[in-house]
């Protein structure tokens, strides 16, 4: 949506384990989401397929800043959302998706004590900056997907935690935002 592309999404249910089904594990041998089909290319794993688009379609808006430091940042908070901010994250949805009776309240505790410490560190990182590499990036775009789940599952950014909160209320003002959205 950001590069003016169009796509098609296809919504899999994780708790059924429909990505562990024969027809999506021939497309993701790992049977994780996501994947990219673009023109017959499958394209799997979150960071390969942005670079795999910024590569394609360079004409269209770059995502990836062009200065080799800016650049770096951008690809550092890519790796930041998926490697660090989602486990902690993982582990509150986790135990949502367990029935009440099952569920655990301390696993989600934990989750959200990491979180927020996650927080801290972004909401620094973002003191005098509109985004994590001073322009828009995938070092942004790669924290919508975790955040949003988060906040469809009841939790908040703490205000304490301004210039994080700012930035994201700035993310979900974008077109981007409501169109990546599922129905
Ligand atoms: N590094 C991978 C992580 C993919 C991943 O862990 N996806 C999760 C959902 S966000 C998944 O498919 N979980 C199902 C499972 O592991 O069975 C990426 O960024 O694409």
């Amino acid at each position: 949506m950001e590069k003016g592309l169009k796509w098609e999404t296809t919504w899999l249910d994780l708790p059924s384990g429909e990505h562990k089904r024969p027809e999506y594990l021939a497309i993701n041998p790992v049977g994780k989401v996501p994947a990219l089909i673009d023109d017959g290319v499958i394209v799997h794993d979150s960071t390969i397929i942005n670079e795999y688009l910024e590569d394609r379609f360079p004409a269209a808006k770059p995502l990836l800043p062009r200065d080799p430091v800016a650049r770096a940042t951008a690809r550092k908070f890519e790796d930041y959302a998926d490697a660090y901010l989602m486990p902690s994250l993982f582990k509150i949805f986790f135990e949502l998706r367990k029935s009440a009776s099952e569920r655990v309240q301390a696993r989600i505790d934990e989750g959200w004590n990491e979180a927020r410490q996650h927080f801290a560190y972004l909401d620094k990182e973002l003191a005098g900056r509109e985004y994590f590499a001073g322009e828009y990036s995938l070092g942004d775009i790669s924290f919508v997907p975790p955040l949003a789940n988060l906040e469809r599952a009841g939790f908040t950014i703490p205000p304490e935690f301004a210039n994080l909160a700012a930035w994201w209320a700035r993310m979900k003002a974008r077109a981007s935002f409501a169109a990546s959205w599922p129905e």
